[in-house]
């Protein structure tokens, strides 16, 4: 069976009727998990790479392919006509990925419910989870800004502030749901098997730790889901490339 489905996979990549596949890849940023859902599906692809300025933003060349110049963008082009389809949003992404290039529904599932559920995450990544963290994000930069004193001292606690009644108590509602969800799913968001929620969802959680938002003791089932996903041949795969593209794990 295991076999079977891969065997499908490595079929459809050499499927002269797919687009050529390209991902417009920001380093440090959420284009990742786009490496790594196409080669979970082994699929055929290119990187074209964009690297960070100073300010830690994208470069303008990426406003050419999209007028607003954020990573990730899936760029379609038809191998009969040349015409070229450019995907912006990361779920959107997700979404469509599925739709057309996981015609086995690896990392989708047979069942509606469960299908319908890894849906739902792929809208809830953005519209729920992101926006604590980028509050967190951007407080955090205001509390380390070399600001001079008294200044600081008011800057500070302003942020300590908005932590205090919105984000900090936001991410902490958030992460205790995923923590819920991933015990009672086997280790899994859903269905007790990896699909395309988790590679979706990985990077804001991996980012909450890795930047201290949240302490991984405080939830077992995320940490052990992070570290387990780590081991996945297709993860490891889509590090190198994107380590070979000038990304800094
Ligand atoms: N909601 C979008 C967000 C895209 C986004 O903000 N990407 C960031 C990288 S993580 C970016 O391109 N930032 C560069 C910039 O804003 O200049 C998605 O899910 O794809």
């Amino acid at each position: 069976m295991h076999r079977t489905q891969h065997q499908q996979e490595y079929n459809l990549s050499r499927d002269m009727s797919l687009p050529i596949i390209r991902v417009h890849f920001l380093n440090k940023s959420r284009a990742f998990r786009v490496l790594w859902l196409l080669d979970q599906l082994k699929l055929d692809y290119e990187i074209v790479p964009y690297r960070r300025d100073a300010g830690f933003r994208a470069p303008e060349e990426l406003k050419k392919h999209h007028p607003l110049g954020r990573s990730p963008l899936l760029e379609l082009e038809d191998r009969q006509t040349g015409k070229k389809k450019i995907l912006a949003e990361s779920g959107y992404i997700f979404q469509y990925v599925l739709k057309h290039f996981d015609k086995t529904k690896s990392l989708d599932n047979e069942d509606i419910d469960k299908s319908e559920e890894i849906q739902y995450y792929l809208h809830y990544v953005e519209g729920s989870l992101q926006p604590p963290l980028l509050i967190e994000l951007l407080l955090s930069i205001v509390k380390n800004a070399s600001v001079p004193f008294p200044f600081s001292y008011f800057s500070r606690k302003v942020a300590e502030k908005i932590g205090e009644k919105y984000s900090a108590g936001e991410l902490k509602s958030q992460l205790n749901f995923i923590e819920g969800q991933i015990a009672k799913n086997d280790g899994y968001l859903v269905g007790g098997k990896l699909s395309a929620a988790d590679i979706l969802m990985s990077f804001p959680l991996d980012s909450a730790f890795n930047r201290q938002f949240a302490d991984p003791k405080q939830y077992p089932a995320i940490e052990k889901w992070l570290k387990n996903l780590k081991t996945f041949e297709s993860y490891k795969v889509s590090k190198s490339k994107a380590e070979a593209n000038g990304e800094e794990f």
